[in-house]
């Protein structure tokens, strides 16, 4: 296992369509258990594949929120919606390659998933809530789209800008 460094916004491997997994094959199943524990190590509840440069469509989550309870990570490779609810919910979305900037995001509060596991079988859930939100967020990161591109321009600007000064910082140390 190897923690894998997250990609940081702006970057335009962050903004590109992720390609199908052809094959559910052991290298896909070292960079899950690599994504997993990298989410872990964060932390975060979720990371997309292209998020540690991989463009690929896969991505991983385990919104489990309670310290007693068993952590449930999931894998969930060329995953698809099936399934919208009407019903909306507003989230405070954060995202692990835009560090440190919260912002409202307004998402169906239900969503069924449909997706090839590890296993090599097909799956299908519904998710709500946390999980809904998540799964919503990781599979916008396969489609290049970010958290900040549902914010008004301004907003969205001013959090580029503020993510171009803390990379060229970095960059000096
Ligand atoms: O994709 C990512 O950057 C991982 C996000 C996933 C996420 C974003 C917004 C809402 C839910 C999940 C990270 O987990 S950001 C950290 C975080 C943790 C809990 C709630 C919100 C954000
Ligand atoms: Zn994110």
């Amino acid at each position: 296992m190897t923690l894998r460094n997250i990609l940081i916004h702006p970057d335009p491997r962050l903004k590109k369509l992720c390609d199908p997994v052809p094959t559910v094959s052991p290298e896909i199943g070292a960079l899950a258990e690599d994504m997993l524990q990298t989410m872990y190590d964060a932390p975060g509840v979720g990371l997309a594949a292209p998020q540690v440069g991989v463009l690929q469509r896969l991505f991983v989550m385990d919104c489990v929120k309670e310290d007693d309870a068993a952590p449930k990570p999931m894998v969930l490779i060329n995953p698809e919606i099936t399934w919208t609810s009407e019903e909306e919910n507003t989230y405070e979305e954060g995202c692990l390659s835009i560090p440190d900037q919260y912002a409202p995001v307004t998402r169906p509060k239900q969503v069924r998933m449909s997706w090839m596991g590890l296993d090599g079988k097909q799956h299908e859930e519904e998710f709500d809530d946390l999980w809904a939100t998540c799964a919503q967020h990781e599979l916008d990161h396969l489609n290049g789209k970010l958290f900040i591109d549902y914010l008004g321009a301004m907003k969205r600007q001013m959090i580029t800008r503020k993510m171009v000064k803390l990379k060229r910082e970095n960059a000096r140390l």
